[in-house]
């Protein structure tokens, strides 16, 4: 298959409920969505990053630009016989993990359509249906975030994450434990401590947690090896995995027990699936992360967190909880806390064409002829 031609469009959308982290407030989805072309047939990756570096390096700018100048002109002309060859022709590009993953993604897509392939089925998938946790952002009152909880658990999601920061912390989370005894619950801090808050992670301990994810510094394994011996609860690191060589380095310190896959971050399916991999050889549970993602995005993740080594529960809520109109039809939807794996080609949902002409506020396609 030869790439014919790509565009790539970016727009902003409206989030239902604003989403807060320890590192700022997330109102609007600001975007990029690729088109990969061949042979009448569209492939679409959705490139996660958000509009500032806050949660890592790249944002919505770098990543348009980084794949208008450096990573189309690779792809030019390319004879591509499977997917997982995309990755290796992008790889002495250093770093950029979203703008590839979205690019990458998008020919996936592509490929698997023209295959007849659903993408679940392309990347190894194994289950029909996924387990989904829900994401709960910082809120103002713990009275607040204790009825967003109680919503969760009678939606029938099987876990529940917690944002946490200083100051919103042992608390908030003591105080969410007491109202809900049995529920799967979880804290993810986006790197907001460090080592000098040791007692607090060991006093979260008391809590049951079924991982504390991410607690130190986005670019550490070696603090979090530290942390991870001096406490029962498991740590899952997202921000400090980039790649499998980081998985293993991880692994191999010790400095986690669960990893949490997000494709953009690791840079595309195929080096997902090499962690998917490392992991299952060495007992490291897995689960996918989630970017605030559009219905693309989202049949991406539930894709590949139908493979057999995502161990537990992803960020894949329903479409619903995030905006009021998804761009594919029909939404993602969720039921008795699962997601149905799609069985017809590629994404397995149909893409709003209209919707996303309207939404588009800047595109670009290659000139290839
Ligand atoms: O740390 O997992 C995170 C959203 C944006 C950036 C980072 C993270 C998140 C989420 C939301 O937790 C997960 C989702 O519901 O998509
Ligand atoms: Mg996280």
């Amino acid at each position: 298959m030869q790439l014919e031609s790509v565009t790539v469009r970016r727009m902003t959308l409206p989030m239902l409920t604003p989403f807060t982290t320890s590192f700022g407030t997330q109102t609007h989805r600001d975007l990029l969505i690729v088109e990969a072309h061949s042979g009448g047939v569209t492939g679409y990756g959705e490139c996660v990053a958000l509009a500032e570096p806050l949660y890592s390096e790249e944002t919505t700018s770098t990543c348009a630009l980084v794949i208008q100048d450096y990573i189309l002109p690779r792809l030019q002309g390319l004879e591509i016989s499977h997917p997982r060859e995309v990755s290796a022709a992008l790889s002495p590009l250093k770093r950029n993990n979203m703008a590839k993953a979205a690019v990458e993604g998008a020919i996936w897509d592509l490929w698997a359509k023209r295959e007849n392939q659903s993408l679940a089925q392309s990347f190894g998938g194994t289950k029909d249906a996924v387990e989904v946790g829900l994401s709960i952002g910082i809120k103002p009152t713990d009275a607040d975030l204790i009825d967003t909880v109680g919503a969760a658990v009678d939606a029938g999601y099987k876990r529940i994450k917690i944002k946490i920061a200083p100051g919103r912390d042992l608390q908030m989370m003591r105080a969410v434990r007491a109202e809900f005894p049995d529920a799967v619950l979880m804290a993810d801090a986006n790197s907001a401590y460090t080592m000098a808050d040791l007692e607090l992670f060991q006093a979260l301990d008391e809590l049951d947690l079924l991982m504390v994810e991410q607690p130190l510094a986005h670019d550490d394994i070696v603090d979090h090896r530290h942390l991870q011996a001096a406490i029962r609860t498991p740590v899952c690191l997202d921000e400090s995995i980039h790649s499998a060589e980081d998985a293993r380095q991880a692994i191999e310190l010790g400095s986690c027990r669960i990893i949490n896959i997000k494709i953009g971050r690791v840079g595309g399916i195929a080096e997902s699936l090499k962690i998917e991999q490392l992991c299952r050889q060495h007992g490291i549970d897995v689960w996918c992360g989630g970017m605030l993602e559009t219905g693309i995005g989202r049949a991406h993740n539930v894709a590949i967190a139908s493979l057999e080594g995502f161990t537990l529960p992803g960020d894949t809520a329903p479409s619903a909880r995030y905006w009021a109109e998804d761009i594919i039809e029909p939404e993602v939807t969720m039921d008795d806390g699962v997601v149905a794996v799609p069985t017809a080609p590629g994404l397995g949902f149909s893409v709003k064409q209209q919707l996303l002409d309207e939404l588009t506020v800047s595109s670009f396609s290659t000139d290839w002829c």
